[in-house]
């Protein structure tokens, strides 16, 4: 666009370039301004779009599926035209399963990411590791937060939550505040928590709002005339355990204490059973020693593989078994995952939603059956070698 300006009796001609859908002028200066796009784009000759517009014009893109919908997408819309801050929250315990899959291009620039329920993993966990975890695999949806908190917001065990407060005071720059995350990784509870040191400045109220242009209900916070806290409900994930067993054994497969680690030595021809969620067979390798790291209440049974089948399908059947799911009577209600350990190595096996398994690689081959929508990781020596 060319903009003709008169100065001191002179036709200067400006040029200035506009972003084609909000019309702000484009900068390559200052991302945090309006108009803002990377100096390859403010130099090309293209029409462009500014970052904020192009975010923006990414939610109409449906060619993956989402595990959230179109009202938590107008909320997160929201969230971006006022330029908040989206606390990111996360189940330390179950990090795979709390991972929002494709938010990346919903969310505002400002992400703060707590990861919660950390009390429920032993305390030797390197925390390091934790945070470098949730680092790598945020940075694969080109989600670059902030910072990354641990935290715990249970009755009994509180960790960092004057932490959190300070840091949501400090980058939410005076804007509001979206606390977004997956189905039950205490979001509310660490809203409860951050209440105590809240102090009302408005006459307005604490409420549950339905949020505009949503059927979605919303804990809204005042925290000055302009500005509020909004506790969203929970995504489910439709890769995790958690989503497919019947609601009342969420409960029982989500670690309320702090989990203990049980091992057990196997070798080829025995088989685990992990309630009737999973099933893990060692068909190849000499004895070795797995360590399961899941919730106390799932129970393990260890069998002969040629048991296994007639084994799942007694404790499907038994009715004083609490966390068993009426959905799986028998193993070709499951599907099968192969697993070739090649060499050695340090093996970690999660199935999303239920917990994981590690052991030390020496050429076993392993079947592991769980139920079809579940994702299956494998990770050797610290890294993702199959998802
Ligand atoms: N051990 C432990 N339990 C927690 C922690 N935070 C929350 N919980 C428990 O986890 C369960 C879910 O907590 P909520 O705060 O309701 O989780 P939410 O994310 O708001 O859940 P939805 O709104 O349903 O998605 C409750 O039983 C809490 O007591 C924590 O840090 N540690
Ligand atoms: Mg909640």
């Amino acid at each position: 666009m060319i903009r003709k300006t008169k100065t001191s009796g002179l036709t200067a001609e400006i040029r200035v370039r506009r972003c084609y859908s909000c019309g702000s002028i484009l900068q390559d200066k200052d991302p945090s301004a309006a108009g803002y796009v990377t100096s390859e784009k403010f130099n090309s000759n293209e029409d462009v779009l500014c970052e904020r517009c192009n975010k923006l014009r990414h939610f109409s893109d449906r060619s993956t599926s989402y595990d959230f919908n179109d009202d938590y997408i107008t909320v997160l819309e929201a969230a971006i035209k006022e330029d908040a801050l989206a606390v990111y929250v996360l189940n330390a315990f179950c990090l795979t399963g709390s991972f929002l899959h494709n938010i990346g291009k919903f969310l505002p620039e400002k992400v703060l990411v707590i990861v919660n329920k950390r009390d429920v993993l032993p305390k030797q966990y390197s925390d390091e590791y934790l945070k470098e975890y949730v680092r790598k695999a945020l940075e694969k949806e080109d989600i670059h937060p902030l910072d990354i908190i641990l935290s715990a917001s249970h009755q009994n065990t509180q960790l960092n939550i004057e932490i959190v407060r300070d840091a949501i005071v400090k980058y939410r720059e005076g804007k509001s505040v979206y606390v977004i995350g997956a189905y039950q990784v205490g979001k509310s509870t660490l809203v409860s928590n951050l209440l105590k040191y809240y102090h009302n400045p408005t006459n307005k109220m604490i409420q549950t709002i339905p949020f505009p242009n949503t059927s979605l209900a919303v804990v809204s916070v005042p925290l000055d005339d302009k500005t509020y806290l909004y506790d969203l409900p929970g995504i489910y994930n439709s890769k995790s355990l958690v989503s497919f067993v019947e609601p009342q054994l969420v409960k029982y497969l989500i670690p309320r204490t702090e989990i203990k680690p049980e091992t057990y030595t196997s070798k080829k021809d025995q088989s685990f059973l992990l309630s009737n969620f999973a099933r893990i067979d060692i068909t190849e390798g000499d004895r070795t020693a797995f360590t399961f790291y899941k919730s106390n209440d799932i129970t393990i049974i260890r069998c002969k593989t040629s048991h296994a089948d007639e084994t799942l399908r007694d404790l499907s059947n038994n009715k004083d078994q609490l966390s068993v799911t009426k959905k799986i009577k028998c193993t070709a209600d499951l599907t099968e995952h192969k697993i070739s350990v090649d060499g050695t190595g340090d093996y970690r096996i999660r199935i999303v939603g239920l917990g994981y398994f590690d052991f030390t690689g020496n050429n076993q081959q392993i079947s592991l059956y769980a139920p079809e929508p579940i994702q299956i990781i494998v990770e050797k020596d610290g890294t993702i070698i199959s998802e």
